[in-house]
């Protein structure tokens, strides 16, 4: 009977410890719960930041991120038919300079690079008339150098960013002109 009680109360004792045991466990499990939720929270308030380190990772290596797009500043001095054929074994384009933001981010790096860079726009089909080639659209955005576009000497009909031109836009000839490049792939949203 004496063991009886003593085996009672021992299985007793291992079960209170297993619901000790048990409450410590929920309580752990209710706690990650609740830093799981304030990290939810705190992604979805960083939304735009959080969706721009994913684009990022998106970029190929050896292209360089920026908003929506990925760029890459070819190291190769080519013309600029075969800057342009270049990109488009990428799958991308010369580059189309739409803002003043996107124009900064190119001379910041451009400038670390070279002194010379193709850009993705031509007059070359009407003297003056200058479109981006990689939709064919007019330019709305310019940062032209003083006194450029001018046509000078010989016929200048491709657009490059020039370290000799304060890092501004000059019209240059498409095809003696051997200089580095600059190509651009436009980023498809996987959450839109
Ligand atoms: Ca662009
Ligand atoms: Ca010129």
């Amino acid at each position: 009977m004496e063991d009886i009680k003593y085996f009672t109360e021992e299985k007793y004792d291992n079960l209170n410890e297993t619901q000790a045991a048990l409450m410590n466990t929920m309580m752990s499990y209710s706690q990650s719960l609740r830093l799981l939720n304030e990290s939810i929270q705190e992604l979805s308030h960083r939304q735009p930041e959080h969706l721009q380190s994913c684009i990022n990772r998106d970029c190929h290596t050896g292209w360089i991120h920026f908003q929506n797009s990925c760029y890459l500043f070819g190291n190769d001095t080519l013309n600029w038919y075969e800057a342009s054929s270049s990109c488009l074994s990428h799958h991308a384009d010369l580059v189309k300079v739409e803002t003043v933001d996107e124009e900064t981010f190119l001379k910041t790096t451009a400038r670390a690079l070279g002194t010379h860079f193709w850009l993705g726009a031509r007059d070359e089909v009407t003297e003056g008339s200058w479109v981006w080639s990689a939709d064919d659209s007019d330019l709305d955005y310019t940062d032209w150098y003083p006194a450029e576009p001018k046509n000078y000497l010989v016929e200048e009909d491709c657009l490059e960013l020039s370290g000799v031109h304060n890092w501004q836009w000059n019209d240059a000839p498409c095809k003696p002109s051997l200089i580095q490049f600059i190509c651009e792939k436009r980023q498809v949203f996987p959450f839109f």
